[in-house]
């Protein structure tokens, strides 16, 4: 019997995110995450622990059949590897930062200055397309304090919240890429294991549509149903029952996470009372 060969990362932001998809899925783990490898009890899938870093290569080279890491890492390594699904986890951007003070007018600020970066290829394709003559200093880790210490002018490096870099003087002036976790996969995996590899991307779906969208219950007068059902589009149509009380009907529907508080506020205005918003468990499309 076949199974697939999972790597996540062993420790480190990525590394709780990506278990949990994984429990939510319905995947059990006998051991902790102390181990090198270990197997589900209720899913053909072995899980890998290593540094996000090697990923990509050993899923190039089969040592795994997919994995679990930050789109920045998958483009920054470049090896023969499929992207299957966003994760919508661990977002972060890969942006050029330079000391607080500095003027900046534009990517030509750039020529002829040193760039400390652990992601030269993404870097360098960067500098390439806008023209640009940079110097690029890798280093592996700690990229912020290169300014400081004299071992470059600026940085390109992973920012989220953007506190790590006002902490140390510098300023984010543009953007590279945008990133999240992703699931990338060999190119070559047997019947067998795409096979199983479906049926993880069915549930990983699932999960990812609950996480996405809530479950909306509320009551309205009918005269406003039409308006809001234009309000809460759903999955298909809302469902709508009639109240004990004449005139009222009860309306069941899922609205997005992210327009979750706006949507709120229009079917107040349009009529609607006693609002419930649930957490959805599974949403299969
Ligand atoms: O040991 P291993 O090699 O496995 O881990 P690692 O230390 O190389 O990676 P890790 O765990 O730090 O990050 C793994 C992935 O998480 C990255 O490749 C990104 O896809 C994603 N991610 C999301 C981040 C961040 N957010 C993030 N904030 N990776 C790093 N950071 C760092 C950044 O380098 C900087 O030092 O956090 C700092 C900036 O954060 P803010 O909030 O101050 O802006
Ligand atoms: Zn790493």
């Amino acid at each position: 019997m076949s199974e697939l060969k999972i790597a996540i990362q062993k420790s480190g932001r990525l590394s709780e995110n990506s278990l949990r998809l994984l429990e939510e899925c319905g995947i059990k783990f006998s051991n902790g995450t102390s181990v090198l490898k270990t197997r589900a009890a209720n899913f053909p899938v072995e899980i890998l622990f290593l540094r996000d870093d090697d990923i990509p290569q050993y899923v190039e080279q089969q040592v795994a059949d997919i994995g679990i890491l930050g789109e920045n890492m998958v483009l920054e390594k470049n090896k023969e590897v499929a992207i299957l699904e966003q994760l919508g986890f661990a977002q972060c951007r890969l942006s050029l930062a330079i000391r607080k003070e500095e003027n900046y007018r534009g990517p030509e600020y750039f020529n002829n200055k040193r760039v400390a970066t652990s992601y030269p290829r993404l870097l360098s394709g960067f500098f390439k397309k806008n023209n640009i003559k940079a110097e690029i200093e890798e280093i592996s880790g700690s990229v912020e304090i290169a300014p400081g210490i004299g071992l470059a002018d600026a940085v390109c490096d992973i920012v989220s919240s953007g506190s790590t870099l006002m902490t140390n003087g510098l300023r984010e002036v543009t953007t590279i890429l945008r990133s999240e976790a992703v699931i990338i996969g060999n190119k070559k995996l047997s019947e067998e294991k795409k096979e199983i590899l479906d049926r993880l991307l069915f549930r990983i779906r699932a999960v990812k549509g609950a996480r996405e969208n809530k479950y909306i219950l509320l009551n309205a007068p009918e005269s406003s149903i039409q308006e809001i059902c234009r309000i809460l589009p759903g999955m298909k149509s809302p469902t709508i029952l009639p109240l004990a009380e004449k005139g009222w009907c009860s309306l069941h529907s899922v609205v997005k996470e992210d327009e979750f508080w706006e949507r709120i506020a229009q079917l107040k205005s349009a009529g609607a009372e006693g609002i419930l918003v649930i957490p959805i468990e599974k949403m299969i499309k």
